[in-house]
Order: C-alpha cells, then structure tokens, then sequence
C-alpha cells in the first residue's frame, strides 16, 4: 500500500516534470468511471454508426463496416475535469482525421461543428477543426482489448494530450462521448449534456477551463 502511494507520488512528480500534468490535476494509477445515466448495452447485431448533418454524403456503417475502417493506435495523457490525470494510455480506433483524408466523410464548407451524438441522447459538441485533430480518437479499443462496458464498449471518442505535448490543441476527457453511434455535422455550435450543465465549451486543461460561469 504505501509503496502503491510513493509509487504514485514519483510518477507524478515525473510527468509534472516533463509538463504533461496540468494544473489543479493529480495523478491516477486507476481508471475511474464517470457519467451520468445508466450503462447501456448495445447488441452489436443491429448497431449502427452514423454521419449526418452537414456531409456532401450521409451515412451509415454496420459494426462490422466500422471494423473496416483505417485503424491508427494513439499513446495520450488524459485529464478529467474532476482533477484526475491518467497518463501514456493506448488506444486503438478510427481517426475522422483519416476518414476526410481518403474521402470518407466530406464535411460541407459550411459545416464548423460536430456534435458526439451518444446511447441514450447524451451528447458532447467540439468544433470540426478540434475534431480533426490527431488526438481526437474514435476508439474501440484501450489497452490492447475491447473498451470495458462502462468506459463505452463497443466505441467511445477519446481526446486526450500526447506524452511529449505536441498537439496543437486539447481538452478535458468529457469531450469524448461514451457508447458513440454518430457524428453530426452542423454549421453553428450547440451545447451538449455537460456544456449546458456548467461545464466549459472550450474545455482546454492548460488553462483550467472548467466551468462557465455564465448563469
Ligand atoms: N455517453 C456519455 N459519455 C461520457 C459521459 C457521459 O455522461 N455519457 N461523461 C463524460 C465525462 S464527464 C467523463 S470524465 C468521461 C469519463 O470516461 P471514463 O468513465 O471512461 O473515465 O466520459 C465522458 N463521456
Ligand atoms: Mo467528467
């Protein structure tokens, strides 16, 4: 146990060294488990993946079709608002990046925002150039193995900061939607389930963008 807490404690004096810990941010060894609403539980017969909105071409892809998709593995440190940093995670998963890359997802010129859209109306909102990025990942899996059902099996948008801090933009880790079923071009921005709940739009862990404070 207390070698458990020395341990923790000299990763995180590492990482704050290194500047990957934000502030206000303590490390974690664990995983925790944040949303709100019950877990739900897809059947992956009749899942679906679905661009919509502002796309010269909707669509909609099967689990399986999904699968089929380009793959990238991506290594972030990720930050929850909550003040928890876990650090160098793996996961494995689909880019949109490379998906409007190869031309399969045209978002229109006038489309400036994509909505998360999640099971069970939970949604989370980023604009289309932060979605782009590189760390913006639309992952199935974490640590080498499916996604766990309550940290959003079978796919979840993870958005995190690279070990060596390279990205040009990030955000607090709400802004991936758990248990995602689509991606909803638009032209304006519209508040998802945290945003209208107190949380940051901009959400930038560098700059403690937590709450707004605008009600
Ligand atoms: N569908 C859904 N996704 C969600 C949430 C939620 O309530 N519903 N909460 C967000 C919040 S506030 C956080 S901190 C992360 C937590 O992810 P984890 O449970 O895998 O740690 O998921 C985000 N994605
Ligand atoms: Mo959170």
């Amino acid at each position: 146990m207390l070698e458990r807490i020395f341990s923790r404690r000299d990763e995180e004096r590492r990482v704050r060294d290194q500047n990957r810990l934000p502030p206000g941010q303590s490390l974690t060894q664990k995983f925790p488990v944040l949303h709100y609403g019950p877990t739900p539980k897809s059947d992956l017969k009749d899942w679906d993946f679905k661009i919509f909105g502002l796309v010269e071409e909707e669509k909609v892809w099967s689990w399986e079709e999904f699968n089929r998709l380009p793959r990238q593995k991506v290594t972030m440190d990720i930050h929850c608002v909550t003040r928890w940093s876990k650090f160098d995670t793996v996961w494995e998963g689909v880019l949109l990046k490379t998906l409007v890359e190869e031309g399969l997802v045209s978002p229109k010129p006038e489309a400036n925002f994509v909505i998360q859209h999640c099971e069970q109306g939970y949604t989370t909102n980023l604009p289309l150039t932060a979605m782009m990025h590189e760390n913006v990942l639309m992952a199935t899996h974490f640590d080498e193995k499916p996604l766990e059902l309550e940290h959003g099996w079978p796919l979840r948008v993870v958005v995190g900061s690279f070990p060596d801090r390279s990205e040009e933009w990030r955000a607090y880790f709400w802004k991936g939607g758990k248990w995602l079923r689509g991606l909803e071009f638009r032209a304006s921005d519209q508040l998802g389930f945290w945003e209208r709940n107190g949380y940051h739009n901009e959400a930038d862990p560098w700059r403690e963008q937590r709450f707004s404070y605008g009600w």
